[in-house]
């Protein structure tokens, strides 16, 4: 998510929260606005950093909407906007996800209703409460009620990296109540999935009462959604969180079975009956001669810890991101799972952006940041004009050679290295947008596609890795989770051909991306390719998000020996050579 696309969303938020409010003609114009800062090619906080005045190049935006942009990039926020939102506490984004259901229907079923959530929303048009509403009629309760749980399932899938927060909060925040004997994440956030259908804890307590009530004083909570005896649910900025208490006696059972995925379950569940074995979320049993059916039924064999749930199947403990039953159950059982990659491997990003292109920063400043973050090197690559750079953001052949000195004046100062390079964008026909001279004499170069992303893109990306100067291929299927799905890649065809070319495949770390996604990352693995995980950074504070680039490689099957990145400055000249 780039900043631009931040600012947008403030605008569109308030366009439907005004909509709601029954406000007329300035929705519309924030809407406008909202996409000319989405579209607009320089950083727009930048420029709000320099007053008013220099937002007027941005179309639909006048002074009142860039005085506006100017309160939020220096204070953080909008206050018309924080007081529209306390006046309609809605869950807008849900909410108008139910067809036919839009901000101003929303906005007068909040007035009449008090409706704010989907909970909300489905709960009164059961109760027949809507259709009385004026200009309601049965035939919109009706409708709400048919598509609310496409609504729920369609729409409310989350980025893994905006949900992962809200988990280690909670379980930080559990981890202090003394009532809490052991706390973890589970589902698929617990296995790193790049997007969250809701986030599951789990807490092991002899005390789940004064967990619950722990739980549903979350200070970030907005929403309880239910509290029970020994489970309880609530939504935060519109992450749905569910809740398990159980024994601590019980606890590993408990974890294996709702980190999931279902998949694996069943898969180990199978190999359990093999062997007269009974698992389930209670623990693993022997049950040889036992008839009853009753659940803790058998002799109790394992169920405090997880490894003691897989040890009885013959299996090592499985990590949470390979169980997506692609091969993990043999591998466990014969001894045979990678030492995944860990993020504290990764020695250095080899694609970042700066002011030159659209990134927010200086190459000295960036650089300076990827040496504070730790890193033992970092790679400039400013984006190159060309197909899908539109508004002067990529920058010509001339200018990306005038750009060459300041980079190497700021690595003649560097405590780390800094490689020249340039993120050169890959044509329709797979020809790459720069000069091939150029090319050769940058140290690392990036190809990408950035248009044209549906269909085919298989002979585009290899024509782009069999050239020469091509490094890396970045976030090679261009896909941007939940809105376009990207190209179509045969990896293993690709990765044969990016192993035999000696390029790079990248895993692009921002969440809005992880592209190449885990399973393409284990058959490009298998194909032989090497794997690079970048964060494509705008800005320092980005390089933190290469643990989602880390644990994606790692639903790959990923060991540091397949990651470009874990290694030394030395191996990286080398690769780039
Ligand atoms: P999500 O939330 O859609 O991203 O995906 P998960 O995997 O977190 O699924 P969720 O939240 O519905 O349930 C958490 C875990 O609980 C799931 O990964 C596996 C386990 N689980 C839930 N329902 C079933 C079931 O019917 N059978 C089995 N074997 N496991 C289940
Ligand atoms: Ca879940
Ligand atoms: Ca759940
Ligand atoms: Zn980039």
């Amino acid at each position: 998510m780039s900043r631009n696309d931040e600012i947008a969303r403030q605008f569109e938020a308030f366009a439907d929260l005004l909509d709601a409010k029954g406000v007329e003609y300035k929705p519309r114009a924030y809407r406008r606005a909202a996409e000319s800062i989405r579209e607009f090619p320089g950083d727009v906080a930048g420029l709000a950093a320099e007053g008013e005045k220099a937002l007027d190049r941005i179309d639909g935006v006048g002074d009142a909407i860039a005085s506006k942009i100017v309160e939020y990039v220096e204070t953080g926020q909008i206050e018309e906007l924080v007081a529209l939102r306390e006046e309609y506490p809605i869950e807008m984004a849900a909410i108008t996800s139910v067809e036919g259901v839009g901000p101003k229907t929303a906005g007068k079923l909040y007035e009449e209703l008090g409706i704010r959530t989907l909970d909300d929303l489905e709960a009164a048009a059961g109760a027949g409460e809507i259709q009385a509403v004026k200009g309601f009629g049965a035939k919109t309760e009706q409708n709400i009620l048919d598509n609310i749980d496409f609504a729920r399932e369609a729409h409310e899938r989350q980025l893994l990296g905006e949900a992962q927060p809200y988990g280690e909060r909670v379980v930080e925040y559990l981890a202090d109540v003394s009532a809490v004997d052991s706390v973890e994440l589970g589902g698929s956030l617990r296995r790193w999935r790049a997007t969250i259908g809701d986030v599951d804890v789990l807490v092991g307590s002899e005390e789940a009462g004064r967990v619950v009530d722990a739980f549903t004083d979350w200070p970030d909570a907005d929403t309880v959604i239910e509290a029970g005896d020994n489970k309880a649910s609530l939504r935060a900025d519109g992450v749905r969180i569910d809740l398990r208490i159980v024994v601590p006696g019980e606890f590993g059972a408990a974890l294996q079975y709702f980190t999931g995925s279902k998949d694996h379950n069943v898969a180990v569940r199978n190999r359990a009956i093999e062997r007269d074995l009974k698992i389930n979320e209670y623990g693993i049993f022997d049950v040889s001669d036992v008839e009853d059916d009753d659940q803790r039924a058998g002799e109790r064999i394992g169920g405090e810890t997880e490894a003691s749930m897989y040890e009885p199947l013959g299996m090592a403990w499985v990590p949470p991101e390979l169980r997506e039953n692609r091969g993990e159950i043999i591998a466990a059982a014969s001894g045979e799972l990678p030492a995944l990659i860990e993020t504290d491997e990764i020695r250095g990003d080899l694609h970042t952006h700066t002011a030159w292109s659209d990134g927010r920063n200086t190459v000295a400043e960036l650089v300076e940041g990827a040496a504070a973050f730790g890193h033992d090197y970092i790679a400039i690559t400013d984006h190159a004009t060309g197909p899908g750079m539109v508004g002067g953001v990529g920058l010509d052949d001339e200018t990306l050679r005038e750009q060459l000195p300041e980079i190497r004046a700021v690595a003649d100062d560097a405590s780390i290295e800094v490689f020249a390079g340039v993120e050169a964008n890959i044509a329709e026909d797979g020809t790459i947008s720069v000069d091939d001279d150029l090319l050769a004499d940058l140290d690392c170069v990036v190809a990408s596609p950035h248009a044209a992303l549906d269909g085919d893109g298989t002979d585009r990306l290899v024509a782009a890795a069999e050239h020469p100067s091509v490094d890396v291929i970045g976030h090679p299927t261009g896909r941007y989770l939940n809105r376009r799905s990207g190209l179509d890649v045969d990896v293993d065809r690709l990765a044969t051909a990016a192993a035999d070319a000696g390029t790079a495949l990248e895993i692009n770390a921002n969440p809005a991306r992880l592209d190449l996604s885990g399973g393409a990352v284990q058959t490009a693995i298998e194909a032989g390719a090497t794997i690079v995980i970048n964060t494509d950074a705008h800005s320092p504070d980005r390089f933190a998000l290469v643990r989602y680039g880390v644990h994606t490689g790692r639903r790959g099957w990923a060991a540091a020996g397949d990651v470009l990145n874990t290694r030394e400055v030395d191996g990286i000249r080398e690769f780039l050579h």
